[in-house]
């Protein structure tokens, strides 16, 4: 009996291999549910799982560290490297105390290859949310290996991501031994290469769980970020409310009147003709007195030094009373760099702008995904991005402590006579993936604005509170 077919009986022995009709986290009802965790009560199994998974690798595969996906796979990981004599990295799940405790634990140089190691494989969706904490500090990830994959769209979908998936035991090849040796009836295989057949690929965000505001903001990096996610579940309001007032005057008016509502008040200062040295320390008072941040919509574009003296200087001094910032990518990152110098010591956040809501804007597609890939690289500065559509982007994962603002948004579906276009609350916090609403002339032109704003305030909650329950 080969190595494999001895791996399948003892697991399906120890009950670790059932047969049924199970709820999938996708949400897919199965005819084999697979739980590793219990292998962990069979140490010499647990011993043959990892040599055989070294083995199993092609000679050519090359790596220095080795890191398993949490939890399952991390008494797997620690086997292999104590029998293989190779050290091991750990990824935190949860990071707790931000600022003092780090993604990766262990002792790495930048460049170095790692292999990562994981139990079962559907989506492949946990191994990416590994590899993007190994990439973020600068690890190279280009091999995973799996003792069961389960064919459904991981190799697929960790290829798109640059990882070459090596699995041990695939599940047909499974359910074909523990059929020849008389484990299972005929039947039970034929149901799960029909079942096999029907979800050839699972996608990642559907077996995905929509994280809570809640764990995203234990993820964050940036602590503008995490205060953000704090300030709407605090309030229960993912509404920012884009102030384009006539003048300061006004603005201070209605961000009084609106502030109940709110999670983020959006400005653009040079838009207002009387706006003086004093205007930033009385918004300030007004966001502090209703717990909102206050977010300057500068859209910084040029190169970093440049920005640097546009965040800090001129008239308006957008450091000294902006919470948070937002800049085009077309200058390269660059741009995040020289605003970080500034901002990080302030503890300030920077929303990327990764989309945009105007008809016929150019930030789509690559242009997109490299703004995901400079967030990636700056997660203790940049908190987010400026969003359109992140349920439909073809990028990759991306850090569930990034939070989506979505600006082009009303009641009603439409758009302006320059462009602009709309569409609702509940398609852009449901369907399109995004957190913040982003409403501007559909509170401020509004017979009440302060009432109409708690319209969008339960609307957009609503849609966040029904994304959670999906
Ligand atoms: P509106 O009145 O809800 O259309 O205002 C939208 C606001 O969001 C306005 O301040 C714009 O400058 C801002 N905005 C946008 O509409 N689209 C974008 O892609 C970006 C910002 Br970025």
């Amino acid at each position: 009996m080969s190595a494999m077919e001895s791996l399948i009986l003892q697991l399906h022995e120890i009950g670790a291999v059932k047969f049924g009709n199970f709820k999938l986290k996708s949400g897919i009802y199965s005819p084999v549910y697979i739980d590793l965790r219990l292998i962990v009560s069979y140490p010499s199994l647990l011993t043959q799982i990892s040599q055989t998974l070294i083995s199993s690798l092609p000679p050519t595969t090359s790596f220095d560290v080795v890191c398993g996906v949490p939890y399952t796979a991390l008494p797997i990981a620690t086997v292999v490297s104590v029998s293989n004599n190779i050290p091991m990295l750990m990824r935190r799940k949860e990071i707790k105390d931000y600022g003092t405790s780090k993604a990766i634990e262990g002792v790495f140089e930048k460049d170095q290859t790692c292999l990562i190691i994981e139990d079962l494989v559907t989506s492949g969706g946990s191994v990416l949310e590994t590899a993007a904490p190994l990439r973020g500090v600068g690890l190279r990830v280009s091999d995973a290996v799996v003792l069961i994959d389960r064919q459904q769209g991981g190799r697929e979908n960790l290829e798109e991501n640059g990882i070459k998936l090596h699995s041990m035991i695939r599940l047909t090849d499974m359910v074909r031994v523990l059929r020849e040796k008389g484990k299972i009836e005929e039947g039970v295989e034929a149901n799960l290469i029909k079942f096999l057949e029907e979800n050839r690929r699972v996608s990642v965000e559907k077996e995905a769980r929509v994280l809570g505001f809640k764990e995203r903001s234990e993820l964050c990096k940036n602590p503008m970020g995490k205060k953000l996610f704090e300030v709407m579940m605090k309030k229960e309001t993912n509404l920012c409310l884009a102030a384009d007032v006539g003048t300061a005057a006004e603005l201070l008016d209605i961000a009084d009147k609106v502030g109940p509502e709110i999670c983020m008040l959006k400005t653009h200062v040079d838009i207002l003709p009387d706006f003086t040295s004093d205007f930033g320390s009385k918004l300030r008072a007004i966001a502090d007195k209703h717990k909102f941040l206050i977010f300057e919509d500068r859209k910084f574009a040029d190169i970093g030094n440049t920005v640097t003296m546009q965040y800090e200087g001129g008239v308006f001094k957008i450091l000294e009373w902006a919470d948070i910032i937002n800049a085009h990518i077309i200058s390269g990152p660059g741009i995040v760099d020289g605003l970080k110098l500034k901002g990080m010591p302030r503890g300030k956040g920077l929303l990327l702008l990764a989309e945009m809501s105007s008809a016929g804007n150019l930030a789509t597609g690559d242009y997109t995904a490299a703004a995901v890939k400079i967030a990636e690289a700056h997660s203790d500065f940049v908190m987010g991005f400026i969003s359109v559509n992140p349920a439909s982007w073809k990028c990759g994962y991306v850090y569930p402590s990034m939070i989506h603002a979505t600006p082009g948004v009303q009641m009603v579906k439409g758009g302006d006579a320059l462009g602009q276009q709309y569409n609702t609350p509940h398609s852009v916090i449901n369907e399109r993936g995004s957190d913040i609403i982003i409403v501007g002339r559909g509170i401020i032109k509004a017979e009440n604005p302060a009432e109409t704003a708690h319209e969008y305030r339960l609307e957009g909650w609503k849609a966040y509170l029904e994304k959670c329950s999906q």
